[in-house]
C-alpha cells in the first residue's frame, strides 16, 4: 500500500480522480466521509492510499482555504467572473453578487467581459468597474483578443471562471489551455443565451502549480447568508469611501444622512451599483439565498 498526496481534479459517479506527483489516481472516498457527511470536493487538497491491485482511497482531506457549494469547488484562490457584450448581455446585479462573494471567501475577483466584437457599448461597464477598483478584462475569443492578459492574472493558483451559460467560459479556457478540452455549445437563436453545455465542475491543470475550472452555468454560493449586512458595504469600494455618515450605523439604503447616497446624488457614485448594493442589502436582511 502506497500514501501518497495530491489535488481532487474532478469527481465523477463515486471516483476522484487525484493528482499527485505520480500521476492521476482514480480514488473512491472512504466509508468515514459519507458517515459525516463530508464530501469531498474538486480542488480538495487529500491524502490518499493506493492498494497493491491499484484501487486508490482518499483518507483525509485537509483543511479547506474556502469552499463554494454550487458547483461544488473548494481551495479557490481566483474568481474570474465572466460575462458577455451581447447574447447574453451582462447583468450587473449578477456582477455584484459575485464579487462580494468571492471577496468574502478569500478569493481575489477580476472582471472579463468577452464577445466584445459584438457590442462596444461593454466598455463604458468595464470603465465603471476598473473605476472601482477591480481587474477588467476585455475579450474576444472569436478574434483571440485579450487573453494573454488573463493568463498573466492567474499566475500560480487555481482560478475558477463563472458566468452566465453561453458567455464563452468554455472557449476562453480552450485558448487559455491551447486545446479544445472545455466543450463549446452554442447559443440559443430564440434566447441569446447558452444551454448549460458545461456540467461539471473540472479542474484542469497547467504547468507550474496553475489549475483552472470551468464550472457549469452560474451559481456559486454559500458564503452571503453568512455576510453581516452591516458589513456588505466594504465589499463595495467604490461606495464605502463615502461612508462617512452622520450615523455610524447607516445601512446606506436611504437618502437621511447618508454620505454614500449625496455622493450618489452628486454623480460621484454609480447608480446602478448603488442601486444593487441596496437589493443585496435587503436580501441579505432578509437572509433570502442569492441564486436559485
Ligand atoms: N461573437 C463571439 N462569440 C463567442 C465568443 N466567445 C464565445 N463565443 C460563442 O458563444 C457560444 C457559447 O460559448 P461557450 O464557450 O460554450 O460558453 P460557456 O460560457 O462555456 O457556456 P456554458 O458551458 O453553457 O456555461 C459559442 O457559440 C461560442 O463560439 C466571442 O468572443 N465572440
Ligand atoms: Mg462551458
Ligand atoms: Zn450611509
Amino acid at each position: 500500500m502506497k500514501i501518497k498526496e495530491g489535488k481532487i481534479l474532478k469527481g465523477i459517479g463515486g471516483f476522484y480522480y487525484v493528482d499527485t506527483s505520480d500521476g492521476v489516481f482514480e480514488c473512491r472516498a472512504r466509508g468515514k466521509f459519507r458517515k459525516d457527511s463530508i464530501i469531498p470536493y474538486v480542488g480538495d487538497n487529500v491524502r490518499i492510499t493506493v492498494d497493491a491491485d491499484g484501487s486508490g482511497y482518499v483518507t483525509e482531506i485537509f483543511d479547506r482555504k474556502n469552499a463554494f457549494v454550487r458547483p461544488p469547488i473548494a481551495n479557490v484562490d481566483k474568481l474570474l467572473i465572466v460575462s458577455a457584450s451581447a447574447n447574453p448581455s451582462p447583468d450587473t446585479l449578477f456582477i455584484d453578487k459575485m464579487l462580494v462573494t468571492a471577496q468574502a471567501g478569500g478569493v481575489t475577483p477580476a472582471l472579463c467581459f468577452n464577445k466584445a466584437d459584438l457590442n462596444d457599448s461593454v466598455l463604458e461597464l468595464a470603465d465603471l468597474y476598473s473605476a472601482a477598483g477591480y481587474k477588467v478584462f476585455v475579450t474576444s475569443a472569436i478574434d483571440n483578443y485579450g487573453i494573454d492578459n488573463i493568463i498573466n492574472f492567474m499566475g500560480n493558483s487555481i482560478t475558477a471562471l463563472c458566468g452566465f451559460s453561453g458567455v464563452g467560459k468554455s472557449s476562453i479556457l480552450n485558448l487559455i489551455t491551447n486545446s479544445t478540452n472545455f466543450q463549446v455549445g452554442e447559443i440559443s437563436l430564440k434566447l441569446s443565451r447558452g444551454k448549460h453545455t458545461t456540467r461539471h465542475v473540472e479542474l484542469v491543470k497547467m504547468a507550474h502549480g496553475t489549475y483552472l475550472a470551468d464550472t457549469p452555468g452560474f451559481s456559486m454560493i454559500s458564503i452571503p447568508n453568512e455576510i453581516d449586512p452591516s458589513h456588505l458595504i466594504d465589499y463595495f469600494p467604490d461606495l464605502s469611501k463615502y461612508a462617512n455618515c452622520k450615523f455610524g450605523d447607516c445601512s446606506h439604503t436611504s437618502a437621511k444622512h447618508c454620505g454614500v447616497y449625496e455622493a450618489v446624488s452628486r454623480g460621484m457614485v454609480s447608480h446602478q451599483r448603488y442601486e444593487n448594493y441596496k437589493t443585496l442589502y435587503n436580501s441579505l436582511k432578509d437572509n433570502k439565498e442569492w441564486i436559485k
